[in-house]
């Protein structure tokens, strides 16, 4: 997979304070097509937990069904290159694995990481019918990001 992906399912806020470089991976359309994986247009819970089940493995570098800072920074590097500074790397890579941790036992196995994704998709079903549209998916960053 060449695209990044990790960084696009940041949380939003954090997005928004990366500087604008780091924004410009940000697509939006390419994500929610990644996404989409039976294309009717929507992403459901299902295919959240179909796509990051798969890309976990592709980060679980040591194979050891936990991703620890190490493999979530490599992740962080890869996505967004060498623009971001250090520092914001870091604060990324912390919020990050905070994040990811869903139920805060301090492991971020593959439910965790799964589930983490699933919320923060669906913090974009605005019409609350559990899916997400790409119009939904669009309104939440241009909400977010201001
Ligand atoms: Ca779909
Ligand atoms: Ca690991
Ligand atoms: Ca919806």
């Amino acid at each position: 997979m060449k695209r990044p992906t990790a960084l696009l399912l940041l949380p939003i806020a954090l997005c928004a304070s990366l500087p604008a470089t780091a924004q410009q991976v940000l697509d939006i359309d390419q994500i929610f097509k990644e996404h989409d994986a039976n294309r009717d247009g929507f992403i459901t819970a299902a295919e959240v937990r179909a796509f990051m089940t798969s890309h976990f493995k592709t980060l679980d570098l040591d194979g050891n069904g936990l991703l620890d800072v190490r493999e979530i920074n490599a992740d962080i590097v890869r996505s967004t290159g060498a623009e971001i500074p250090a520092e914001i790397r870091q604060r990324v890579l912390a919020e990050s694995f905070r994040y990811y941790d869903f139920n805060g036992d301090g492991r971020v196995d593959v439910e965790s990481y799964v589930q983490a994704h699933i919320a923060m998709m669906m913090t974009a079903d605005f019409n609350k019918d559990g899916k997400v549209s790409l119009e939904e998916k669009r309104a939440l960053h241009q909400v977010r990001a201001e």
